[in-house]
């Protein structure tokens, strides 16, 4: 099953959107694999942040990520990495149609509330950058019969 590597960032975290966006991805039925709320190091922020190196808003972009508390998933499911993206909406938060993530409560670039892989490259790479494989939990969603 696909995986894709998603993250609250620290707008989202300060905002007490953790519940909000991790609802959406359950809500929508896709599986949660592995999360955790840590602090990102400056080089883990220059390591994730790597293709946008050359881009003027690269240091802006680890700044920003290193600010406070981010809340990292690995989810999965069909498709779940062009999914998520759908969900997420346009980087830029007022090109973001209402009911995405961005769209809902996005207001400027800089600060738009989550990160998702945009590829299966770069879900894996995210992955193992930021879980370790004893973080992941493989299991099995159990026949809902008991919720009544
Ligand atoms: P996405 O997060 O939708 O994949 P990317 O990969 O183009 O977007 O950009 C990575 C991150 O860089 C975005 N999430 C956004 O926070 C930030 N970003 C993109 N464009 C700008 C910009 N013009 N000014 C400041 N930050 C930007």
């Amino acid at each position: 099953m696909e995986k894709t590597f998603l993250m609250v960032k620290p707008d989202g975290v300060q905002r007490n959107l953790i519940g909000e966006i991790t609802g959406r991805f359950e809500r929508k039925g896709f599986k949660l694999a592995g999360a955790k709320l840590m602090s990102i190091s400056e080089e883990l922020a220059q390591e994730h942040y790597g293709e946008h190196k050359e881009k003027p808003f690269f240091g802006e972009l680890v700044e920003f990520i290193t600010s406070g508390p981010v809340f990292a998933m690995v989810w999965e499911g069909e498709d779940v990495i062009a999914a998520a993206r759908q969900m997420m909406g346009a980087t830029k938060p007022s090109d973001a149609a209402p009911g995405t993530i961005r769209g809902d409560f996005g207001m400027i670039v800089g600060k738009n509330v989550i990160h998702g892989s945009d590829s299966k490259e770069s879900a894996e790479r995210e992955i193992s950058l930021f879980f370790n494989e004893g973080e992941l939990v493989d299991y099995q969603k159990d026949s809902l019969a008991w919720v009544y």
